[in-house]
């Protein structure tokens, strides 16, 4: 039952079609059934048993979901997953102004959605553009939980960004152990075990384990991208991982990229795309070489290991060979550049106004009304094994929806921000950062060297707002001499930025670091403009590392909260 990327082409063919021909603003629903089953998508015979792979409306990987400035789009999320497996569902990347309570993270915006149960979601997409996902927000379930949302724009294709058609290519992760296993090592009270890395790379929910099992009953292969020769298209890669950062390159092909997070730059030529969990990028493909059939290398980096899994398949229409699906041989793959902390960040620069296009958000604040430190520790909970914390607390999920609460009046509206301020932006009476609305706040990310993992890369993402970073640095941030840095050339908006480990061996084996524990090894300035009234997670984006507590919550202007409108859907 895997989607075959052929179907999505072809679908989101039709509804580009469909969508071109809608001038004005709509009202989209959308109803996602969640169901599970025991599969597999890397053709390994070992199917892990249900509910380890989730299906939304009968599909894995979950079917696009498509809207444009203006609409409201609702969408009904109905859990039938076995009893006691709760859900909820977010648009990763909608700014949801206005509609906080349907963010979908459990406890925050929302309650969890109990099996049998079923909640809906109402948003507004106002000026947002371009490629977004959504998936689950409780425990790993977005490991398989996920599916496209794309916002398309009356400015489609954009200035000169003509393309022929566009791709999805969700990059993914699989783990040959039960889900519900790995969850029980997560939590577990004693001895909190890392899922580790995944067995397999997916790409749109498909792949191969290894070439014994290319051949194997029931094996899809990989997922095969048809292109037509001389045409050009607009791949839009979406980090679906929850673990790993992953790289892009095809074969003899060079790409264009003129999208971050849903935000154009101008365009920037590379031959390869650094992706984190929860980042998406849209490049131009041409397919201007010999007719044939060019491996996609979709490995993950900044792991010590060669010999990876994840490849995939750009088919040119007409060429006289099929595409096969065997492991490709070395020669048959991209290489991919060293390792570089920052990536070419350095080279994006948000697209301005041209030729009719008006970019959502607007430039970078000029300076911030306060900077709060999110430093990356540890704690002992309970005497428990050490959890991952922010500030030496790590985050515990409330026992009911803290947004619900600040509705209902169980929870103040009026929280005390000169004494939040005067404590690193934290209310520890409220157990949350706190913003006042349309605050400008630097929030500076300061990665540690950690017991078991070393120095890490950490992908930021931070709900409801997007963000700019304005500077990154080795070792350890100092306000005193780095409060005006200002190193990023161009900061451009988005909703996941990857703070890099700066501080490993030269062979990148930063895992097996020797630095002492505790010691500050990168970090990277966010400036938010926090215009969003409501109650929002940051966190990064490690699913695990999220769940161990690598996570805050933030109360936005809740003094000023939009009316729950959601109360008119639930019935
Ligand atoms: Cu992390």
């Amino acid at each position: 039952m895997a989607s075959h990327g052929l179907l999505f082409a072809f679908i989101a063919f039709l509804l580009l079609s469909i969508l071109s021909s809608f001038a004005s603003a709509e009202t989209r629903n959308y109803t996602l059934r969640i169901t599970s089953d025991a599969i597999s998508a890397d053709c390994y015979p070992y199917k892990a048993p249900t509910p380890s792979t989730i299906f939304i409306n009968g599909q894995f990987p979950g079917p696009p979901l498509y809207a444009v400035p203006g609409d409201t789009v609702i969408v009904r999320v109905e859990n039938e997953l076995p009893e006691g497996q709760d859900i909820t569902i977010h648009f990763h990347g909608i700014r949801q102004y206005g509609t906080p309570f349907s963010d979908g993270t459990p406890f925050v915006a929302q309650n969890p959605i109990a099996a049998g149960k079923s909640y809906v979601q109402v948003f507004h997409v106002l000026d947002q553009i371009g490629t977004y996902f959504y998936h689950a927000h409780v425990g790993l379930k977005s490991l398989t939980a996920y599916g496209p949302l794309i916002l398309y724009d009356q400015y489609n294709p954009p200035f000169d960004y003509e393309y022929h058609q566009d791709k999805i290519l969700m990059l993914g992760q699989w783990y040959h152990a039960a889900r519900g296993d790995q969850e029980d090592a997560l939590f577990s009270a004693t001895n909190f075990t890392f899922p580790g890395d995944p067995d397999s790379y997916l790409i749109n929910g498909r792949g191969i384990y290894s070439s014994k099992y290319a051949s194997a009953s029931g094996c899809k292969g990989y997922d095969v991208t048809e292109v037509e020769p001389g045409k050009t298209y607009r791949f839009r890669l979406i980090g679906t991982m929850d673990v790993d950062v992953m790289g892009f390159a095809i074969k003899d092909h060079t790409l264009t990229i003129i999208e971050v997070d849903g935000n154009y730059i101008e365009p920037v030529e590379t031959d390869f795309v650094e992706v984190a969990p929860g980042q998406r990028y849209s490049v131009l493909f041409k397919a201007d070489q010999k007719p044939g059939n060019y491996y996609i290398r979709a490995d993950p980096r900044w792991l010590t290991a060669t010999e990876y899994n994840g490849f995939g398949i750009i088919h040119y229409r007409g060429a006289s060979e099929a595409p096969t699906h065997i492991v490709p041989h070395t020669s048959q793959l991209a290489t991919y550049p060293p390792l570089v902390v920052n990536w070419i960040q350095d080279k994006f620069r948000p697209l301005k106004q041209e030729k009719g296009y008006r970019p959502p958000v607007a430039d970078v604040p000029s300076h911030a009304d306060q900077t709060i430190i999110l430093k990356i520790t540890t704690q002992d909970v309970n005497g428990t094994a050490p959890k991952l914390a922010i500030n030496n607390i790590s985050y515990q999920f409330a026992n009911n929806s803290i947004l619900l609460d600040l509705y209902s009046g169980k929870r103040s509206r009026h929280p005390d921000y000169q004494k939040a301020m005067n404590n690193n932006g934290f209310d520890s009476s409220r157990g949350t950062y706190l913003a006042r609305k349309s605050e400008v706040i630097d929030i500076v990310v300061q990665s540690t060297v950690l017991s078991p993992v070393g120095c890490d890369y950490h992908p930021w993402h931070t709900h409801g707002h997007f963000h700019w970073m304005v500077a990154h640095g080795n070792g350890t941030y100092n306000h005193t001499e780095h409060a005006d840095l200002f190193n990023v050339r161009h900061p451009f908006p988005r909703d996941t930025s990857i703070v890099y480990p700066t501080e490993f061996p030269s062979d990148v084996s930063y895992t097996n670091v020797t630095l002492p524990f505790g010691q500050g090894c990168g970090w990277a300035k966010l400036r938010v403009l926090f215009d969003n009234p409501g109650v929002w997670n940051i966190h990064c984006h490690i699913t695990p590392h999220m769940l161990m507590g690598m996570q805050v919550v933030m109360e936005v202007g809740v003094d000023h909260l939009p009316p729950f409108i959601l109360k008119d859907y639930l019935h």
